[in-house]
């Protein structure tokens, strides 16, 4: 099995539908991933091994999806160099607002790429991932450009209007 380049983590299996965008994302663009539960407040070892280990295991990015009181992403930005892509997951306490506060303002010198609350912002943090990972990669570069392409041509030029 080839050596994951992207760690996908979540706080909770309850992230699962939300954070399965990104899963989905990668597959669709042939990146090797791993997809792990690590929660800042329920398994805080396992969080620090995690970290601790991911530059030597060869991973280059993560996607770090959390909701509520949303530390994982930063935690994990302390912890580890690699480039952490954060995902706030809707609450239904707060619509998500909660995460995507505790994501996004992180203290100067431990950044945190935040994307938007729920399934876009998964989605969209496959394709950061990509995007960063196609920087050295041409042929993924090529699936990147072929996949925005095809977006593009999908979009009609005039709205139904029913
Ligand atoms: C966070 O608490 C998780 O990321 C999840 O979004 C939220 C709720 O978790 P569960 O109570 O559903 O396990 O740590």
């Amino acid at each position: 099995m080839t050596q994951p380049r992207v760690g996908i983590i979540m706080g909770s299996q309850s992230d699962w539908p939300t954070m399965k965008e990104a899963a989905d994302m990668l597959d669709a663009l042939g990146i090797e991933h791993e997809v792990k539960i690590v929660s800042a407040h329920r398994t805080p070892d396992r969080l620090w091994d995690y970290g601790k280990t991911a530059a030597d295991r060869g991973l280059h990015v993560i996607i770090a999806g959390a909701g509520g009181a949303a530390h994982l992403p930063g935690m994990m930005a302390s912890k580890t160099r690699i480039p952490v892509i954060g995902v706030p997951v809707q609450t239904k306490a707060l619509s998500g607002v909660d995460s995507l506060y505790s994501i996004l303002q992180m203290p100067r010198g431990f950044p945190v790429a935040t994307m938007a609350i729920g399934g876009a912002g998964a989605a969209n943090a496959g394709l950061m991932a990509a995007g960063i990972l196609a920087v050295n990669d041409p042929d993924l570069a090529a699936r990147l450009d072929k996949w925005r392409a095809d977006l593009s041509a999908s979009i009609a030029e005039e709205p139904v209007r029913d």
